[in-house]
């Protein structure tokens, strides 16, 4: 049997027995898969066992929609977040030019690198939609270095399962599995439409998933940490969203 038509019918499969025979069963499937979310616990947990699996299984592969060149916002509305502090003025005083992203944890060579260092790696562009979960959305071409890239030359180790990624905003910390990680649209971006990141839109650097719903895409981001134990962190649930009531998977 292909490999597709094998996760077609086990991501069938899920939703199947999610339909019959209740959660419990569907969440055995997914846990016989390894696709077991971090927040799989409390009153949500098998709902979120069950649209992750069958999301990771169905469309791990497929692309999120590219638009055209006319079809990009002309006034795209940065989301409000809470005004930056002190060192982040500081950086932003100073053009970043001191601004780093350190990346750490299971690989091979820890590294850090300045913004400088950063734009001068091989790119990738995109013409994505960035959807946020209460309604408001836009489509920008988003300009940066792909996750994976990052990843392959810090050396990220085989056992590695999930990157963390922290903001320079207190308490704005999500994660990825690795093939979300790995994902050829998974950015670090640092332009957008051309210019460099705005400091509304996560100048100089954010996370951008275009596969994930507008929170996943974390603004200022300064480091990455690559890990095989993502309930390690904070409350365990694999980002801030879930100790908030958001799911950790926000596929879209
Ligand atoms: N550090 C940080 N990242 C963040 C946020 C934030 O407040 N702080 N808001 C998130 C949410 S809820 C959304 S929808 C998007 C909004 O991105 P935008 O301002 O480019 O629209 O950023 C996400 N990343
Ligand atoms: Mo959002």
């Amino acid at each position: 049997m292909s490999r597709f038509s094998r996760r077609t019918m086990i991501g069938a499969g899920l939703s199947a027995v999610a339909g019959a025979s209740g959660l419990a069963i569907a969440g055995k499937l997914a846990r016989q898969h390894g696709l077991i979310p971090p927040d799989s616990g409390g009153l949500y947990g098998p709902g979120e066992t069950l649209t992750y699996g069958a999301q990771r299984l169905l469309a791990r592969h497929s692309l999120a929609r590219e638009f055209p060149r006319e079809a990009i916002s002309a006034a795209p509305w940065a989301n409000p977040t809470d005004p930056p502090d002190d060192l982040f003025k500081r950086h932003q005083a100073a053009g970043f030019a001191n601004w780093t992203l350190a990346v750490d944890g299971l690989v091979a060579r820890p590294v850090s690198l300045s913004l400088a260092e950063i734009k001068s790696q091989p790119s990738r562009s995109h013409i994505t939609m960035l959807v946020c979960e209460e309604g408001w959305s836009y489509i920008a071409e988003w300009t940066g270095v792909p996750l994976s890239h990052i990843l392959e030359l810090a050396g990220a180790k085989p056992e590695a399962r999930h990157v963390v990624y922290f903001s320079q905003q207190h308490g704005w910390w999500d994660s990825l599995d690795m093939d979300e990680a790995l994902h050829p649209q998974t950015l670090i971006a640092h332009t957008m439409n051309g210019q460099s990141l705005p400091v509304g839109h996560g100048g100089p650097l954010r996370m951008r998933v275009p596969k994930q719903l507008g929170y996943k895409n974390v603004k200022f981001v300064a480091r990455l940490t690559v890990t095989d134990d993502i309930r390690k962190f904070s409350k365990g649930l694999g980002s801030a969203s879930p100790e908030f009531g958001y799911s950790w998977y926000a596929g879209i």
